[in-house]
């Protein structure tokens, strides 16, 4: 089944047709509403007239992460706040993380992209969809939600945590479908297996799983301890939220994205060049449809790859592989996104330190685990042979960082300059997860 066949399985030629117009559209759109944009572009020399065919975007700026720190809270919305319904961020709880807003319209498209991706893992509305992504500033728990009720499924807003009342759930409710972080869709698994649930015996059927990178190997395994299809859905903050891609059912190969909203290019990440179609890259996305927050070759900073051969679903939009990596440090610590140096400036906050640390990330029980190792300062250290002043700093760092960053660490304090120094770029990761 295809939600919206026309716009999911139009002949490539078209599609682009499509791309280009929505591109027109929305470059002059940005340079006239946006000055970060109109600056962007002169300082190119570009203008959005340039904009004929598709080919002609390599020529415009990208869009990064920072720029929309500069900007932030509001400063690259393109409508007033009077037409902006709703607002989200990622990474972390306050401090300069990044704020998208959307209009009424971009909510209605939003929750018919992620419609179409559960269609796409074969869901409809006689489905029953436990949802366990957070809800809140994350988009992952309302992007999910709206989508689900789209369609016309019934849903089970349960977020994210308490987990043995969701393994309640999971059995007295009787979804048929989960939607959470494959690392945590296995940790159910786990524990309701520890709790003597027979978790196969369930009436799910499909799991919805993102926000995160995962391999064949935990598809496997979650797909025998719940007895289901795992589908990867992958999405970001910046571009929409979840739904700018998903797994088909039929193939489970690759990721489609939807073309007729967002144009995806694969670029060198050291060079910024544009690369061919198959090769592996940085992923970029433009928006083509996007009101209150559109962006220009945004840099997601996620390695894929695009692959245009047409798929058994029918579908003819490009498919992205699933993401590997990051070509930057960004961690992704229960599906809270975190950069070492917010650690960093949460730390020099706290009198008492170093600005030396190390953050040490490993998963058990397949749930990840962030150890912050820190240097105690000398002073500190040959005054307070105490203790209790020791713990004291140790759980000022657990609440700081779980304030700040919304993300749970252990704390470990360390005699001065017992940290390892570097010589050129300092290396402050260690991650021994193998997902
Ligand atoms: O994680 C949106 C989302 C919610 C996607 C629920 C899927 C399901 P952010 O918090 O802004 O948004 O984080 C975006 O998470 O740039 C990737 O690095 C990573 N990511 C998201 N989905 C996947 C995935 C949401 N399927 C960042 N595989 C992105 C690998 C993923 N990484």
């Amino acid at each position: 089944m295809i939600y919206n066949e026309e716009f999911e399985t139009l002949p490539r030629e078209a599609l682009e047709a499509l791309q280009v117009k929505r591109l027109q559209q929305v470059v002059q759109r940005v340079y006239h509403t946006v000055g970060f944009y109109k600056r962007a572009f002169d300082n190119a020399g570009v203008k959005p007239d340039d904009i004929r065919s598709l080919d002609d975007l390599k020529r415009f700026p990208f869009t990064t992460k920072q720029d929309l720190r500069d900007n932030y809270p509001y400063g690259l919305f393109a409508v007033p706040m009077s037409s902006v319904v709703r607002v989200h961020a990622s990474s972390g709880t306050t401090g300069r993380s990044t704020v998208v807003g959307y209009t009424k319209r971009d909510i209605e498209t939003w929750s018919e992209l992620m419609a179409r991706c559960f269609v796409m893992a074969g869901l409809t509305k006689n489905d029953i969809i436990h949802n366990a992504y957070g809800y809140g500033l994350f988009t992952g728990g309302l992007g999910a939600h709206y989508g689900a009720e789209k369609l016309g499924a019934s849903v089970i807003p349960i977020s994210g945590g308490n987990t043995k009342r969701q393994i309640m759930i999971l059995q007295d409710f009787g979804p048929t479908a989960i939607c959470a972080t494959p690392s945590y869709t296995l940790y159910l698994a786990e524990q309701g297996e520890e709790m003597g649930v027979d978790m196969r015996a369930l009436k799910l059927r499909v799991g919805v799983l993102g926000a995160e990178p995962w391999s064949e190997k935990m598809r496997q395994e979650i797909e025998n301890k719940l007895d289901i299809t795992a589908l990867d859905i992958y999405g970001l903050s910046e571009v929409m939220g979840p739904g700018v891609a998903m797994e088909c059912l039929e193939a489970k190969q690759g990721l489609h994205i939807f073309e007729d909203h967002f144009i995806a290019e694969i670029i060198n990440p050291e060079t910024g060049e544009v690369l061919p179609e198959g090769e592996v890259g940085e992923l970029v996305f433009t928006t083509v449809t996007k009101e209150a927050f559109p962006l220009i070759r945004y840099r997601t900073r996620d390695v894929s790859r695009l692959v245009k051969a047409p798929c058994r679903c029918g579908r003819t939009l490009v498919r992205m592989d699933r993401v590997t990596g990051r070509s930057d440090d960004m961690l992704i610590i229960r599906g809270v996104n975190v950069f070492p140096s917010q650690i960093e400036g949460v730390l020099l906050n706290i009198p008492g330190i170093e600005p030396h640390y190390m953050l040490v990330v490993d998963r058990e029980g397949n749930l990840d685990t962030l150890e912050v190792q820190v240097e105690v300062g000398e002073k500190v250290f040959a005054e307070t042979g105490e203790v209790k002043v020791l713990q004291q700093l140790s759980r000022r760092i657990t609440k700081d960082i779980k304030d700040y960053l919304g993300v749970s660490t252990k704390v470990k304090l360390v005699e001065p300059k017992t940290i390892q120094r570097f010589e050129g770029k300092a290396k402050r990761v260690i991650d021994k997860r193998t997902i």
